[in-house]
Protein backbone atom coordinates (compact mmCIF):
# COMPACT_ATOMS: atom_id res chain seq x y z
CA UNK A 1 0.00 0.00 0.00
CA UNK A 2 2.83 2.63 0.78
CA UNK A 3 6.75 2.38 -0.72
CA UNK A 4 8.09 0.31 1.70
CA UNK A 5 5.84 -1.96 4.51
CA UNK A 6 4.41 -0.76 7.42
CA UNK A 7 6.12 1.29 10.24
CA UNK A 8 6.68 -1.81 12.54
CA UNK A 9 8.48 -2.90 9.53
CA UNK A 10 10.70 0.33 8.90
CA UNK A 11 11.41 0.62 12.51
CA UNK A 12 12.93 -2.06 12.78
CA UNK A 13 16.73 -2.07 12.15
CA UNK A 14 16.45 1.49 10.94
CA UNK A 15 19.29 2.89 9.55
CA UNK A 16 19.26 6.44 7.80
CA UNK A 17 21.55 4.85 5.37
CA UNK A 18 18.21 3.70 3.49
CA UNK A 19 17.74 7.17 2.17
CA UNK A 20 20.36 6.42 -0.18
CA UNK A 21 19.31 3.47 -1.57
CA UNK A 22 15.83 4.81 -1.78
CA UNK A 23 17.49 7.41 -4.31
CA UNK A 24 19.77 4.95 -5.67
CA UNK A 25 22.79 6.95 -4.74
CA UNK A 26 26.00 5.20 -4.49
CA UNK A 27 28.99 6.48 -2.42
CA UNK A 28 31.20 8.81 -4.25
CA UNK A 29 28.90 10.16 -6.40
CA UNK A 30 28.01 14.39 -6.03
CA UNK A 31 25.70 15.12 -2.93
CA UNK A 32 24.83 18.97 -4.34
CA UNK A 33 21.30 19.06 -3.81
CA UNK A 34 21.26 21.31 -7.19
CA UNK A 35 22.69 18.46 -9.21
CA UNK A 36 20.63 15.58 -7.45
CA UNK A 37 17.26 17.14 -7.99
CA UNK A 38 17.93 17.90 -11.90
CA UNK A 39 21.55 16.43 -13.34
CA UNK A 40 21.02 13.05 -11.93
CA UNK A 41 16.98 12.80 -12.50
CA UNK A 42 18.16 13.77 -16.35
CA UNK A 43 21.02 10.80 -16.31
CA UNK A 44 18.80 8.06 -15.04
CA UNK A 45 16.63 8.91 -18.15
CA UNK A 46 14.22 10.88 -17.45
CA UNK A 47 14.87 14.24 -18.71
CA UNK A 48 11.77 14.35 -21.27
CA UNK A 49 9.59 13.85 -17.88
CA UNK A 50 7.82 16.41 -16.54
CA UNK A 51 9.24 17.98 -13.89
CA UNK A 52 7.44 21.17 -12.85
CA UNK A 53 3.15 22.27 -13.89
CA UNK A 54 2.65 25.59 -13.43
CA UNK A 55 -0.32 27.94 -13.17
CA UNK A 56 -0.24 31.51 -12.43
CA UNK A 57 -2.96 34.15 -11.95
CA UNK A 58 -5.73 33.93 -14.98
CA UNK A 59 -4.89 31.23 -17.69
CA UNK A 60 -1.31 30.94 -17.69
CA UNK A 61 0.27 27.97 -17.50
CA UNK A 62 3.52 26.54 -18.35
CA UNK A 63 5.19 22.86 -18.42
CA UNK A 64 8.68 22.05 -17.62
CA UNK A 65 10.80 19.01 -18.08
CA UNK A 66 13.14 17.52 -15.94
CA UNK A 67 16.00 18.84 -19.01
CA UNK A 68 14.63 21.87 -18.43
CA UNK A 69 15.28 21.96 -14.88
CA UNK A 70 18.80 21.18 -15.15
CA UNK A 71 19.31 23.85 -18.32
CA UNK A 72 17.22 26.42 -16.11
CA UNK A 73 19.14 25.69 -12.99
CA UNK A 74 22.65 25.49 -14.68
CA UNK A 75 22.02 28.79 -16.39
CA UNK A 76 21.12 30.25 -12.96
CA UNK A 77 24.59 28.89 -11.67
CA UNK A 78 26.68 30.13 -14.24
CA UNK A 79 24.97 33.11 -14.14
CA UNK A 80 25.75 34.11 -10.36
CA UNK A 81 29.29 32.18 -10.86
CA UNK A 82 30.14 34.62 -14.05
CA UNK A 83 28.87 38.15 -11.42
CA UNK A 84 31.44 37.10 -8.93
CA UNK A 85 29.45 35.36 -6.24
CA UNK A 86 31.35 32.30 -4.55
CA UNK A 87 30.40 29.11 -3.14
CA UNK A 88 28.95 30.14 0.69
CA UNK A 89 27.78 33.40 -0.21
CA UNK A 90 23.92 33.93 0.60
CA UNK A 91 22.00 34.39 -2.46
CA UNK A 92 18.35 35.40 -1.40
CA UNK A 93 15.12 34.58 -3.88
CA UNK A 94 12.28 37.14 -3.47
CA UNK A 95 9.68 36.15 -5.74
CA UNK A 96 6.46 35.12 -5.98
CA UNK A 97 6.24 31.62 -6.57
CA UNK A 98 7.20 31.43 -10.44
CA UNK A 99 9.29 29.09 -12.36
CA UNK A 100 11.98 31.08 -11.70
CA UNK A 101 11.90 30.66 -8.15
CA UNK A 102 12.83 27.04 -8.29
CA UNK A 103 15.12 26.96 -11.23
CA UNK A 104 17.46 29.83 -9.07
CA UNK A 105 16.81 27.89 -6.05
CA UNK A 106 18.60 24.69 -7.29
CA UNK A 107 20.86 27.25 -9.31
CA UNK A 108 22.28 28.70 -6.17
CA UNK A 109 22.72 25.42 -4.63
CA UNK A 110 24.38 24.42 -8.15
CA UNK A 111 27.21 26.71 -7.82
CA UNK A 112 27.66 26.18 -3.83
CA UNK A 113 25.75 29.09 -2.91
CA UNK A 114 23.95 29.43 0.18
CA UNK A 115 19.95 29.66 -0.83
CA UNK A 116 18.21 32.31 1.35
CA UNK A 117 14.62 31.94 0.19
CA UNK A 118 12.29 35.11 1.46
CA UNK A 119 8.37 35.26 1.63
CA UNK A 120 7.57 37.95 -1.61
CA UNK A 121 4.84 39.53 0.93
CA UNK A 122 7.61 40.64 3.04
CA UNK A 123 7.55 44.86 3.45
CA UNK A 124 11.09 47.03 3.67
CA UNK A 125 12.01 45.97 7.48
CA UNK A 126 11.38 42.40 7.54
CA UNK A 127 13.51 41.84 4.56
CA UNK A 128 16.44 44.34 6.12
CA UNK A 129 16.22 42.47 9.29
CA UNK A 130 17.06 38.99 7.22
CA UNK A 131 19.14 40.59 4.51
CA UNK A 132 21.35 41.92 7.35
CA UNK A 133 21.85 39.37 9.60
CA UNK A 134 22.87 36.54 6.41
CA UNK A 135 25.10 39.39 4.94
CA UNK A 136 23.20 38.53 2.30
CA UNK A 137 25.61 38.97 -0.69
CA UNK A 138 23.04 39.25 -3.36
CA UNK A 139 19.19 39.13 -3.99
CA UNK A 140 17.40 37.83 -7.13
CA UNK A 141 13.78 38.93 -7.48
CA UNK A 142 11.06 40.50 -10.30
CA UNK A 143 10.06 44.08 -11.10
CA UNK A 144 7.28 43.81 -8.44
CA UNK A 145 9.01 43.69 -5.65
CA UNK A 146 12.44 45.20 -6.27
CA UNK A 147 10.95 48.26 -4.98
CA UNK A 148 11.00 47.07 -1.49
CA UNK A 149 15.22 46.06 -1.93
CA UNK A 150 15.83 49.82 -3.22
CA UNK A 151 14.45 51.31 0.04
CA UNK A 152 16.39 49.60 2.31
CA UNK A 153 19.76 48.95 -0.48
CA UNK A 154 21.61 51.90 1.52
CA UNK A 155 21.40 50.19 4.79
CA UNK A 156 22.76 46.78 3.73
CA UNK A 157 26.66 47.32 2.61
CA UNK A 158 27.11 43.88 1.77
CA UNK A 159 24.37 43.92 -0.18
CA UNK A 160 26.48 44.07 -3.87
CA UNK A 161 23.81 42.46 -6.53
CA UNK A 162 20.31 42.99 -7.36
CA UNK A 163 19.15 40.78 -9.59
CA UNK A 164 15.73 41.15 -11.36
CA UNK A 165 14.85 37.98 -13.10
CA UNK A 166 11.53 38.87 -14.53
CA UNK A 167 9.30 42.37 -15.72
CA UNK A 168 10.59 44.81 -18.00
CA UNK A 169 14.16 45.33 -18.24
CA UNK A 170 14.36 48.89 -19.53
CA UNK A 171 12.71 50.53 -15.88
CA UNK A 172 16.13 49.24 -14.14
CA UNK A 173 17.80 51.05 -12.08
CA UNK A 174 21.56 52.19 -10.82
CA UNK A 175 23.47 48.61 -10.48
CA UNK A 176 20.37 46.73 -10.64
CA UNK A 177 20.98 43.65 -13.37
CA UNK A 178 18.91 41.87 -15.89
CA UNK A 179 18.72 38.00 -16.03
CA UNK A 180 15.74 36.23 -17.84
CA UNK A 181 17.00 32.79 -17.94
CA UNK A 182 14.57 31.23 -20.36
CA UNK A 183 15.55 33.70 -22.82
CA UNK A 184 19.50 33.43 -21.99
CA UNK A 185 21.83 30.73 -24.08
CA UNK A 186 21.20 27.44 -22.66
CA UNK A 187 23.71 26.28 -20.72
CA UNK A 188 24.07 22.41 -21.25
CA UNK A 189 27.07 21.76 -18.69
CA UNK A 190 27.28 23.11 -15.48
CA UNK A 191 29.87 20.93 -13.15
CA UNK A 192 28.08 21.54 -9.50
CA UNK A 193 30.39 22.48 -6.77
CA UNK A 194 31.47 19.43 -5.19
CA UNK A 195 30.18 19.72 -1.33
CA UNK A 196 30.30 18.13 1.77
CA UNK A 197 27.69 16.72 3.60
CA UNK A 198 27.94 19.95 5.89
CA UNK A 199 28.48 22.27 3.44
CA UNK A 200 25.71 24.72 4.01
CA UNK A 201 22.70 25.09 1.38
CA UNK A 202 19.55 26.56 2.67
CA UNK A 203 19.01 29.49 5.09
CA UNK A 204 15.46 30.09 6.45
CA UNK A 205 14.64 32.57 9.26
CA UNK A 206 12.39 31.67 11.74
CA UNK A 207 10.57 33.88 14.53
CA UNK A 208 11.26 33.22 18.39
CA UNK A 209 9.64 35.10 20.97
CA UNK A 210 12.25 37.37 21.65
CA UNK A 211 14.67 39.17 19.42
CA UNK A 212 14.69 39.43 15.65
CA UNK A 213 14.10 36.33 13.31
CA UNK A 214 16.90 33.62 13.55
CA UNK A 215 18.85 32.34 10.44
CA UNK A 216 18.12 28.29 10.64
CA UNK A 217 21.44 26.64 8.80
CA UNK A 218 20.90 24.44 6.78
CA UNK A 219 23.10 21.60 4.95
CA UNK A 220 23.14 19.61 1.62
CA UNK A 221 22.76 15.83 3.40
CA UNK A 222 19.62 17.52 4.60
CA UNK A 223 18.38 15.99 1.41
CA UNK A 224 18.42 11.95 3.11
CA UNK A 225 16.07 13.09 5.28
CA UNK A 226 13.98 15.13 2.89
CA UNK A 227 14.13 12.32 0.44
CA UNK A 228 13.36 9.41 2.83
CA UNK A 229 10.46 11.43 4.45
CA UNK A 230 8.92 12.48 0.95
CA UNK A 231 8.91 8.60 -0.05
CA UNK A 232 7.82 7.20 3.13
CA UNK A 233 5.09 9.44 4.70
CA UNK A 234 3.82 11.45 1.44
CA UNK A 235 4.46 8.09 -0.06
CA UNK A 236 5.57 9.59 -3.57
CA UNK A 237 6.26 7.82 -6.62
CA UNK A 238 7.54 7.61 -9.78
CA UNK A 239 3.93 8.13 -11.29
CA UNK A 240 3.17 10.66 -8.73
CA UNK A 241 1.21 14.22 -9.98
CA UNK A 242 2.05 15.42 -6.09
CA UNK A 243 1.06 19.16 -5.33
CA UNK A 244 2.43 21.26 -2.32
CA UNK A 245 0.73 24.25 -1.60
CA UNK A 246 3.51 25.90 0.73
CA UNK A 247 5.44 29.20 -0.59
CA UNK A 248 9.35 28.36 -0.54
CA UNK A 249 9.81 31.51 1.51
CA UNK A 250 9.08 28.76 4.32
CA UNK A 251 10.64 25.65 4.68
CA UNK A 252 7.73 23.28 3.96
CA UNK A 253 7.99 25.04 0.21
CA UNK A 254 11.85 23.88 0.08
CA UNK A 255 12.21 20.41 2.15
CA UNK A 256 8.98 19.49 0.71
CA UNK A 257 8.21 21.74 -2.60
CA UNK A 258 11.69 21.66 -3.65
CA UNK A 259 14.09 18.82 -2.76
CA UNK A 260 12.41 16.20 -1.25
CA UNK A 261 10.27 15.24 -4.27
CA UNK A 262 12.64 16.52 -7.01
CA UNK A 263 15.24 14.57 -5.66
CA UNK A 264 12.70 11.24 -6.09
CA UNK A 265 12.04 13.00 -10.25
CA UNK A 266 8.72 13.15 -8.91
CA UNK A 267 6.22 15.50 -11.32
CA UNK A 268 5.19 18.68 -8.89
CA UNK A 269 2.58 21.41 -9.30
CA UNK A 270 2.43 25.03 -8.59
CA UNK A 271 -0.05 27.09 -8.25
CA UNK A 272 0.98 31.15 -7.96
CA UNK A 273 -2.45 32.84 -7.66
CA UNK A 274 -4.90 33.61 -4.68
CA UNK A 275 -7.08 30.74 -2.72
CA UNK A 276 -10.50 30.15 -3.94
CA UNK A 277 -11.96 26.51 -3.26
CA UNK A 278 -12.68 26.40 -6.85
CA UNK A 279 -9.45 27.26 -8.12
CA UNK A 280 -8.00 25.20 -6.31
CA UNK A 281 -10.36 22.25 -6.91
CA UNK A 282 -10.02 22.92 -10.38
CA UNK A 283 -5.94 22.84 -10.03
CA UNK A 284 -6.50 19.42 -8.88
CA UNK A 285 -8.93 18.29 -11.35
CA UNK A 286 -6.76 19.75 -14.40
CA UNK A 287 -3.49 18.38 -13.38
CA UNK A 288 -4.94 15.22 -12.30
CA UNK A 289 -2.91 15.76 -9.29
CA UNK A 290 -2.25 12.44 -6.91
CA UNK A 291 -0.48 13.46 -3.79
CA UNK A 292 -1.62 16.76 -1.66
CA UNK A 293 0.49 18.34 0.76
CA UNK A 294 -1.14 21.08 2.75
CA UNK A 295 -2.19 23.10 5.84
CA UNK A 296 -4.87 23.32 8.43
CA UNK A 297 -6.14 26.84 7.43
CA UNK A 298 -6.41 25.76 4.19
CA UNK A 299 -8.33 22.45 4.55
CA UNK A 300 -10.38 24.82 6.96
CA UNK A 301 -10.88 27.16 4.29
CA UNK A 302 -12.43 24.56 1.81
CA UNK A 303 -14.09 22.98 4.61
CA UNK A 304 -15.93 26.17 5.32
CA UNK A 305 -16.73 26.46 1.65
CA UNK A 306 -18.21 23.04 1.96
CA UNK A 307 -18.91 20.40 -0.18
CA UNK A 308 -20.93 21.74 -3.19
CA UNK A 309 -17.03 23.03 -4.97
CA UNK A 310 -16.31 19.57 -3.87
CA UNK A 311 -18.68 17.76 -5.96
CA UNK A 312 -18.40 19.73 -8.99
CA UNK A 313 -15.18 19.07 -9.86
CA UNK A 314 -13.58 15.49 -10.41
CA UNK A 315 -11.25 14.82 -7.70
CA UNK A 316 -11.09 11.05 -7.88
CA UNK A 317 -7.25 11.25 -8.63
CA UNK A 318 -5.99 12.03 -5.76
CA UNK A 319 -4.45 9.10 -3.61
CA UNK A 320 -2.61 10.73 -0.59
CA UNK A 321 -3.23 13.43 1.39
CA UNK A 322 -0.84 15.40 4.29
CA UNK A 323 -1.07 18.27 5.99
CA UNK A 324 1.42 20.62 8.25
CA UNK A 325 2.09 23.45 10.20
CA UNK A 326 -0.45 23.88 12.72
CA UNK A 327 -2.96 21.07 14.58
CA UNK A 328 -4.83 19.32 12.02
CA UNK A 329 -8.44 19.40 14.24
CA UNK A 330 -10.20 16.15 14.09
CA UNK A 331 -13.03 17.74 12.35
CA UNK A 332 -10.86 18.60 9.75
CA UNK A 333 -9.44 14.83 9.24
CA UNK A 334 -13.39 13.65 9.50
CA UNK A 335 -14.11 15.90 7.12
CA UNK A 336 -11.68 15.30 4.46
CA UNK A 337 -12.41 11.63 5.06
CA UNK A 338 -16.16 12.47 4.47
CA UNK A 339 -15.83 14.03 0.80
CA UNK A 340 -12.76 13.25 -0.31
CA UNK A 341 -12.55 9.71 0.69
CA UNK A 342 -9.18 10.39 2.18
CA UNK A 343 -8.25 11.56 5.84
CA UNK A 344 -5.34 14.48 5.99
CA UNK A 345 -2.18 12.54 7.38
CA UNK A 346 -1.12 15.27 9.91
CA UNK A 347 2.80 15.69 10.37
CA UNK A 348 4.99 18.09 12.52
CA UNK A 349 8.12 19.32 12.31
CA UNK A 350 9.90 23.00 12.21
CA UNK A 351 12.20 24.97 10.36
CA UNK A 352 15.18 23.34 12.62
CA UNK A 353 14.28 20.22 11.92
CA UNK A 354 14.25 20.67 8.37
CA UNK A 355 12.07 17.19 7.66
CA UNK A 356 9.16 15.70 9.34
CA UNK A 357 9.69 14.10 12.68
CA UNK A 358 6.66 12.97 14.16
CA UNK A 359 4.02 11.78 11.36
CA UNK A 360 0.46 9.65 10.64
CA UNK A 361 2.21 7.04 8.41
CA UNK A 362 0.20 5.63 4.78
CA UNK A 363 -0.91 2.53 6.62
CA UNK A 364 -0.98 3.50 10.37
CA UNK A 365 -4.43 3.68 12.03
CA UNK A 366 -5.27 7.19 12.38
CA UNK A 367 -6.33 9.05 16.27
CA UNK A 368 -8.08 12.04 14.08
CA UNK A 369 -6.54 15.05 16.18
CA UNK A 370 -3.02 13.17 16.90
CA UNK A 371 0.01 14.14 14.50
CA UNK A 372 1.12 10.46 14.73
CA UNK A 373 4.51 8.76 15.91
CA UNK A 374 8.12 9.83 15.93
CA UNK A 375 9.55 8.94 12.00
CA UNK A 376 11.87 5.63 12.02
CA UNK A 377 15.47 6.58 13.25
CA UNK A 378 14.37 9.76 14.86
CA UNK A 379 14.01 9.32 19.09
CA UNK A 380 11.52 11.94 20.72
CA UNK A 381 9.82 12.31 23.99
CA UNK A 382 8.05 14.40 26.18
CA UNK A 383 10.16 16.15 28.72
CA UNK A 384 8.93 17.75 31.70
CA UNK A 385 8.43 21.22 31.69
CA UNK A 386 10.80 21.80 35.10
CA UNK A 387 13.01 18.73 34.98
CA UNK A 388 13.67 18.51 31.59
CA UNK A 389 13.57 14.90 32.33
CA UNK A 390 11.26 12.51 29.72
CA UNK A 391 7.75 12.03 31.03
CA UNK A 392 7.23 8.02 31.07
CA UNK A 393 3.45 7.80 31.94
CA UNK A 394 1.19 8.49 29.05
CA UNK A 395 -1.25 11.50 28.56
CA UNK A 396 0.98 14.22 30.93
CA UNK A 397 1.62 17.01 28.88
CA UNK A 398 5.35 18.20 28.46
CA UNK A 399 7.76 19.32 25.81
CA UNK A 400 8.31 17.69 22.50
CA UNK A 401 12.14 17.20 22.22
CA UNK A 402 14.19 14.91 19.64
CA UNK A 403 17.84 13.75 20.27
CA UNK A 404 20.39 15.33 17.92
CA UNK A 405 21.71 13.83 15.06
CA UNK A 406 19.34 13.53 12.95
CA UNK A 407 20.23 14.30 8.92
CA UNK A 408 18.16 17.26 7.82
CA UNK A 409 19.12 18.74 11.42
CA UNK A 410 19.27 22.90 11.55
CA UNK A 411 23.50 23.29 12.38
CA UNK A 412 23.45 26.58 13.35
CA UNK A 413 21.67 29.62 14.55
CA UNK A 414 23.36 32.10 11.47
CA UNK A 415 25.37 34.29 14.40
CA UNK A 416 23.61 32.84 17.28
CA UNK A 417 25.51 30.55 19.10
CA UNK A 418 24.28 30.75 22.29
CA UNK A 419 20.90 30.50 21.46
CA UNK A 420 21.23 27.65 19.62
CA UNK A 421 23.10 26.08 22.71
CA UNK A 422 19.61 26.96 24.70
CA UNK A 423 17.97 24.79 22.56
CA UNK A 424 19.62 21.95 23.86
CA UNK A 425 18.59 20.38 26.95
CA UNK A 426 21.69 19.80 29.30
CA UNK A 427 24.04 21.32 27.10
CA UNK A 428 27.45 21.97 28.53
CA UNK A 429 28.25 25.60 28.88
CA UNK A 430 29.99 27.06 25.99
CA UNK A 431 29.56 23.45 23.69
CA UNK A 432 30.44 24.63 20.12
CA UNK A 433 27.26 24.08 17.38
CA UNK A 434 29.10 20.65 15.96
CA UNK A 435 29.41 19.43 19.55
CA UNK A 436 25.72 19.60 20.23
CA UNK A 437 24.07 18.43 16.93
CA UNK A 438 25.98 15.57 17.45
CA UNK A 439 25.65 14.94 21.08
CA UNK A 440 23.13 12.19 21.85
CA UNK A 441 22.94 12.89 25.64
CA UNK A 442 21.06 15.84 25.24
CA UNK A 443 17.75 16.68 23.79
CA UNK A 444 16.72 19.03 21.02
CA UNK A 445 13.79 21.33 22.81
CA UNK A 446 11.40 22.25 20.30
CA UNK A 447 9.87 24.81 22.07
CA UNK A 448 6.30 22.74 21.72
CA UNK A 449 4.11 21.30 23.99
CA UNK A 450 2.22 17.70 23.86
CA UNK A 451 1.39 14.37 25.64
CA UNK A 452 2.12 11.03 24.34
CA UNK A 453 -0.87 8.55 25.02
CA UNK A 454 -0.41 4.83 25.31
CA UNK A 455 -0.14 3.71 22.25
CA UNK A 456 2.76 6.34 21.87
CA UNK A 457 0.67 8.68 19.45
CA UNK A 458 1.40 12.44 20.31
CA UNK A 459 -1.37 15.00 20.73
CA UNK A 460 -0.22 18.46 20.08
CA UNK A 461 -1.24 21.06 23.19
CA UNK A 462 0.24 24.47 22.29
CA UNK A 463 3.28 26.67 21.46
CA UNK A 464 5.50 26.81 25.01
CA UNK A 465 6.38 30.29 24.01
CA UNK A 466 4.61 33.52 22.48
CA UNK A 467 5.24 33.04 19.07
CA UNK A 468 2.17 33.87 17.09
CA UNK A 469 1.02 30.61 14.34
CA UNK A 470 -1.20 32.40 11.68
CA UNK A 471 -2.16 30.12 9.20
CA UNK A 472 0.55 28.15 9.27
CA UNK A 473 3.10 30.87 9.57
CA UNK A 474 4.85 31.63 12.41
CA UNK A 475 4.78 35.40 13.50
CA UNK A 476 7.59 36.82 16.15
CA UNK A 477 5.65 38.81 18.73
CA UNK A 478 9.03 41.28 19.28
CA UNK A 479 9.21 42.00 15.49
CA UNK A 480 5.73 43.18 15.32
CA UNK A 481 6.50 45.09 18.72
CA UNK A 482 9.80 46.82 17.39
CA UNK A 483 7.68 47.95 14.25
CA UNK A 484 4.46 49.14 16.04
CA UNK A 485 6.40 51.37 18.19
CA UNK A 486 8.15 53.18 15.05
CA UNK A 487 4.10 54.51 14.08
CA UNK A 488 4.79 58.01 15.30
CA UNK A 489 1.58 57.40 17.67
CA UNK A 490 2.65 54.52 19.37
CA UNK A 491 4.66 55.08 22.81
CA UNK A 492 4.17 51.09 23.99
CA UNK A 493 3.08 48.27 22.73
CA UNK A 494 2.14 44.17 22.83
CA UNK A 495 1.88 41.84 20.34
CA UNK A 496 0.14 38.56 20.35
CA UNK A 497 -2.40 35.42 18.96
CA UNK A 498 -6.14 35.48 19.40
CA UNK A 499 -7.96 32.75 18.23
CA UNK A 500 -9.75 32.88 14.85
CA UNK A 501 -11.89 30.53 13.46
CA UNK A 502 -9.76 29.74 9.72
CA UNK A 503 -6.47 30.76 10.84
CA UNK A 504 -6.20 29.25 13.96
CA UNK A 505 -4.47 32.87 15.72
CA UNK A 506 -4.97 36.19 14.06
CA UNK A 507 -1.89 39.21 15.55
CA UNK A 508 -3.55 41.04 17.92
CA UNK A 509 -1.74 44.13 19.03
CA UNK A 510 -1.92 46.56 22.56
CA UNK A 511 -1.11 49.49 22.54
CA UNK A 512 -0.89 52.79 24.41
CA UNK A 513 -0.73 56.10 22.60
CA UNK A 514 1.85 59.10 22.88
CA UNK A 515 0.43 62.56 23.76
CA UNK A 516 -1.69 64.01 21.74
CA UNK A 517 -3.04 61.10 20.30
CA UNK A 518 -6.74 60.01 20.47
CA UNK A 519 -7.69 56.21 19.55
CA UNK A 520 -9.93 56.38 16.23
CA UNK A 521 -10.78 54.20 13.00
CA UNK A 522 -8.23 55.94 11.07
CA UNK A 523 -5.85 55.61 13.32
CA UNK A 524 -6.24 52.03 13.42
CA UNK A 525 -6.47 51.47 9.85
CA UNK A 526 -3.00 53.70 9.30
CA UNK A 527 -1.05 51.59 12.08
CA UNK A 528 -2.69 48.09 10.22
CA UNK A 529 -1.41 49.44 7.00
CA UNK A 530 1.63 50.87 8.71
CA UNK A 531 2.90 46.89 9.28
CA UNK A 532 1.46 45.59 6.66
CA UNK A 533 3.85 47.41 4.54
CA UNK A 534 6.61 47.28 6.70
CA UNK A 535 6.54 43.30 7.81
CA UNK A 536 4.17 41.58 5.80
CA UNK A 537 0.01 41.15 5.51
CA UNK A 538 0.48 37.85 8.40
CA UNK A 539 2.13 40.40 10.88
CA UNK A 540 -0.80 43.03 10.43
CA UNK A 541 -2.65 43.19 13.72
CA UNK A 542 -6.62 42.33 12.79
CA UNK A 543 -7.53 43.79 16.22
CA UNK A 544 -6.04 47.02 18.36
CA UNK A 545 -6.85 47.71 21.63
CA UNK A 546 -5.81 51.30 23.17
CA UNK A 547 -4.62 51.12 26.61
CA UNK A 548 -3.53 53.59 28.84
CA UNK A 549 -0.53 51.79 30.13
CA UNK A 550 0.23 48.30 29.09
CA UNK A 551 0.64 45.84 32.47
CA UNK A 552 4.27 45.58 33.19
CA UNK A 553 6.29 43.13 35.33
CA UNK A 554 8.41 44.63 38.31
CA UNK A 555 11.54 45.64 36.26
CA UNK A 556 9.38 46.59 33.23
CA UNK A 557 8.77 44.37 30.73
CA UNK A 558 5.60 43.88 28.97
CA UNK A 559 3.61 41.21 30.62
CA UNK A 560 2.78 40.03 26.90
CA UNK A 561 1.50 36.36 28.73
CA UNK A 562 -0.93 38.27 30.88
CA UNK A 563 -2.76 40.02 27.84
CA UNK A 564 -2.65 36.77 26.01
CA UNK A 565 -4.13 34.59 29.31
CA UNK A 566 -6.82 37.44 29.06
CA UNK A 567 -7.53 37.08 25.65
CA UNK A 568 -7.66 33.32 25.84
CA UNK A 569 -9.69 33.59 29.13
CA UNK A 570 -7.27 31.37 30.58
CA UNK A 571 -6.46 31.64 34.42
CA UNK A 572 -4.29 34.63 34.38
CA UNK A 573 -2.67 33.69 38.25
CA UNK A 574 -1.31 35.37 40.40
CA UNK A 575 -0.06 38.38 38.93
CA UNK A 576 3.22 38.72 41.49
CA UNK A 577 4.27 35.43 40.31
CA UNK A 578 4.40 35.97 36.53
CA UNK A 579 8.30 35.64 35.86
CA UNK A 580 10.28 38.31 34.95
CA UNK A 581 12.02 36.28 31.65
C1 LIG B 1 7.14 22.94 9.01
C2 LIG B 1 6.79 24.17 9.78
C3 LIG B 1 6.98 25.11 13.18
C4 LIG B 1 5.91 25.21 14.24
C5 LIG B 1 6.01 24.13 15.25
C6 LIG B 1 4.57 24.10 15.78
C7 LIG B 1 3.77 24.34 14.52
C8 LIG B 1 4.01 22.49 12.78
C9 LIG B 1 2.40 21.16 13.37
C10 LIG B 1 2.44 22.26 14.26
C11 LIG B 1 0.68 21.38 15.44
C12 LIG B 1 1.41 20.16 13.58
N1 LIG B 1 3.43 23.07 13.84
N2 LIG B 1 3.38 21.34 12.46
N3 LIG B 1 1.58 22.37 15.29
N4 LIG B 1 0.58 20.31 14.63
N5 LIG B 1 1.30 19.10 12.76
O1 LIG B 1 5.64 24.48 9.98
O2 LIG B 1 7.86 24.90 10.24
O3 LIG B 1 7.30 27.38 10.16
O4 LIG B 1 9.18 26.46 11.60
O5 LIG B 1 6.77 26.09 12.19
O6 LIG B 1 4.62 25.11 13.65
O7 LIG B 1 4.38 25.14 16.68
O8 LIG B 1 6.97 24.43 16.23
P1 LIG B 1 7.82 26.28 11.02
Amino acid sequence: MSNIGSYEERLKDFDWGIAKEVLGWENGELLNIGHICTDRICARGQAEKIALIWEGFGDKKRTYTFGDLRIYSNGFAKFLRDQGLKPGDRICIFMDKIPSLYFSFLGVLKMGGVAQPLFSAFGDESLEVRLESAGTAAILTTRKHVKKIRKILDKLPELKHVIVVEGDESKLKGEEVFFDVEAAPRVEEFDAYEVTPETPSVLHYTSGTTGQPKGAQHVHSSIWGQALTASWVLDLRDDDIYWCTADPGWVTGTSYGIIGPWSLGVTQCVLDSGFTSARWYQFIQDNRITVWYSAPTAIRSLMRDGVEPVNAHDLSSLRHLASVGEPLNAEAVIWSEEVFGLPFLDTFWQTETGAMMISNYPGMPIKPGSMGKPFPGIEAAVLDLKTHEPIEEPDRVGLIAFRPGWPAMFRAYRNKPDIYRSKFAGAPEGAEPDELRTNTDLWYVSGDRASIDADGYYWFVGRDDDVINTGGHLVGPFEIESALVEHEAIAEAAAIGKPDKVNMEVVKAFVSLKPGFEPSGDLELSIMNFIRKKLSPLAMPQEIEYMEKLPKTRSGKILRRYLRALEWGEDVGDLSTLEDD
